[in-house]
């Protein structure tokens, strides 16, 4: 209650917390490097793999002089959170730890992501940051359609919610009709899921008649997948909503590493929390600001699992500018893809959301779509699985070669690749209720 008639005072604020979000870049930065001495030395004293990684380099804590430093300290990878599955980077007692959430991924063991209470309450933070950026007020009635359980969306998005004080409405991810029918019932103004999962409630309400345009929805947080821009505006289009942005993962904490903001013009990292560099995913070199490479984090307050130098896979780059909207935190671009969804075809890197884009440019398609990868003698063949709409696909095979015909030379002429379009039938590709899969790689392990 408490702090529900606190944050009513500040509904017309445009900061959850002015002072640190708007702070000069310098300041961050200072606070920044007292914060990284302390993880290397709180990781360095409690978790005999961080040591021995460290010992191995010759560092010490106190050889940490400037944010500099960093690029001497060791990565770490998803392998070595699974070679130390379950607890074994944890550096506090079990008994300390009051939550644990963990992401399966697509391969082997899962990983796990154990918080203090101290770390859910950061958690918890960032998140009503993220909210209160995206325009989330205490009097929306959200609806909070992140899977709830051992994934961080749907309890992530639950504590920001609740510490921003709005109508919080649990459903979870799925049933989708009954989605549909509480938002029309309980009027809600906040959607929280997967951009993928946006789009089939789109288009289920669109099957059920109800013009989502219509009812009291206006702004939507999504992430947990790579989205391009151009999905981003299908989904402000159908739903009639601003699409605002969150990015995380359950190796930092979850959602609420990085968010959007009302200017949509780039991801803000909570940087007193995160501090981000790119590398080349390669050389494994420091890129510098503005070039394109994989992101690297170390948590900067962690207590249960610090994370030194954590390899995301995700490709952006980072831009250190003044916001439009006043924050300093240093931004990234939408994530481009991952490294591990980077498909090389004929020489050319591929990233999904890239075709993404390219497909949501032609009308005569859905925006469902499935990459395949084959391989025809030594060559990778890429083939495009999308949607015709209904009745483009009902008019007839002729008019589906047509239309086949001009997304491969969409994709041609944009990218210079060539692809096998595959016009399927309406409702061919399974609808997300979380991540969407978008690549499907048929190749053989080795020769991947
Ligand atoms: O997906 C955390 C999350 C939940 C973020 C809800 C946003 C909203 P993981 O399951 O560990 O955690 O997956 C992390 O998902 O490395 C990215 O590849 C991808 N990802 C997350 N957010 C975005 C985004 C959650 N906004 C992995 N854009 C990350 C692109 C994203 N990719």
């Amino acid at each position: 209650m408490a702090i529900k008639s606190r944050e009513v005072r500040k509904g017309g604020q445009m900061y959850w917390d002015e002072k640190l979000e708007t702070m000069p870049a310098a300041e961050i930065q200072k606070f920044q490097l007292r914060k990284l001495k302390e993880t290397v030395a709180w990781a360095y004293e409690r978790v005999p793999f961080y040591r021995r990684k460290l010992d191995e380099k010759g560092i010490k804590p106190n050889g940490i002089k400037s944010l500099e430093d960093i690029a001497r300290l060791p990565l770490t990878v998803k392998n070595d959170l699974r070679d130390n599955y379950p607890f074994g980077l944890c550096a506090v007692p079990l008994t300390e730890v009051v939550r644990v959430h963990a992401s399966s991924g697509t391969t082997g063991k899962p990983i796990t992501g154990p918080y203090t209470a101290a770390d859910l309450n950061d958690w918890t933070d960032c998140m009503a940051r993220n909210l209160w950026a995206a325009g989330v007020r205490p009097d929306d009635i959200a609806q909070n359609a992140y899977g709830h359980g051992l994934f961080t969306g749907g309890l992530g998005f639950h504590q920001g919610l609740s510490r921003i004080g709005c109508m919080l409405v649990p459903t979870s991810s799925g049933l989708t009709e009954r989605q549909i029918t509480l938002m029309k019932d309980f009027g809600t103004t906040a959607l929280f899921c997967t951009p993928s999962y946006a789009l089939t409630i789109a288009e289920r309400a669109e099957e059920l008649k109800v013009d989502i345009r219509k009812l009291p929805l206006r702004v939507g947080v999504f992430g947990a997948e790579p989205w391009s821009s151009a999905m981003r505006l299908e989904i402000e289009e159908r739903m009639g909503i601003k699409a605002q942005e969150a990015y995380g993962l359950t190796e930092l904490c979850g959602p609420g590493v990085g968010f959007d903001c009302v200017a949509q013009d780039g991801i803000h990292i909570n940087e007193d929390h995160f501090l981000a560099e790119i590398i080349d995913p390669q050389t494994h070199a420091p890129l510098p600001l503005g070039e394109k490479g994989e992101l690297v984090f170390t948590s900067l307050q962690r207590r249960a699992m610090p994370m030194l130098r954590y390899r995301t896979k995700d490709i952006t780059r980072l831009r250190r500018e003044t916001c439009r909207c006043g924050r300093t935190f240093i931004k990234m671009d939408k994530i481009f893809g991952r490294s591990d969804d980077m498909l090389i075809i004929s020489g050319v890197n591929v990233f999904p959301s890239q075709i993404e884009s390219l497909l949501l440019e032609i009308p005569e398609v859905e925006p469902q779509y499935r990459l395949v990868v084959r391989k025809k003698g030594y060559l990778d063949q890429l083939i495009v699985q999308v949607e015709g709409r209904k009745e483009i696909y009902d008019a007839g095979p002729e008019r589906r070669l047509q239309i086949a015909a001009k997304v491969t030379a969409h994709i041609k002429g944009m990218m210079g690749i060539g692809v096998d379009v595959d016009l399927v039938e309406p409702k061919f590709i399974n609808r997300s209720e979380g991540k969407a899969l978008r690549v499907v790689d048929e190749r053989p392990k080795h020769l991947r």
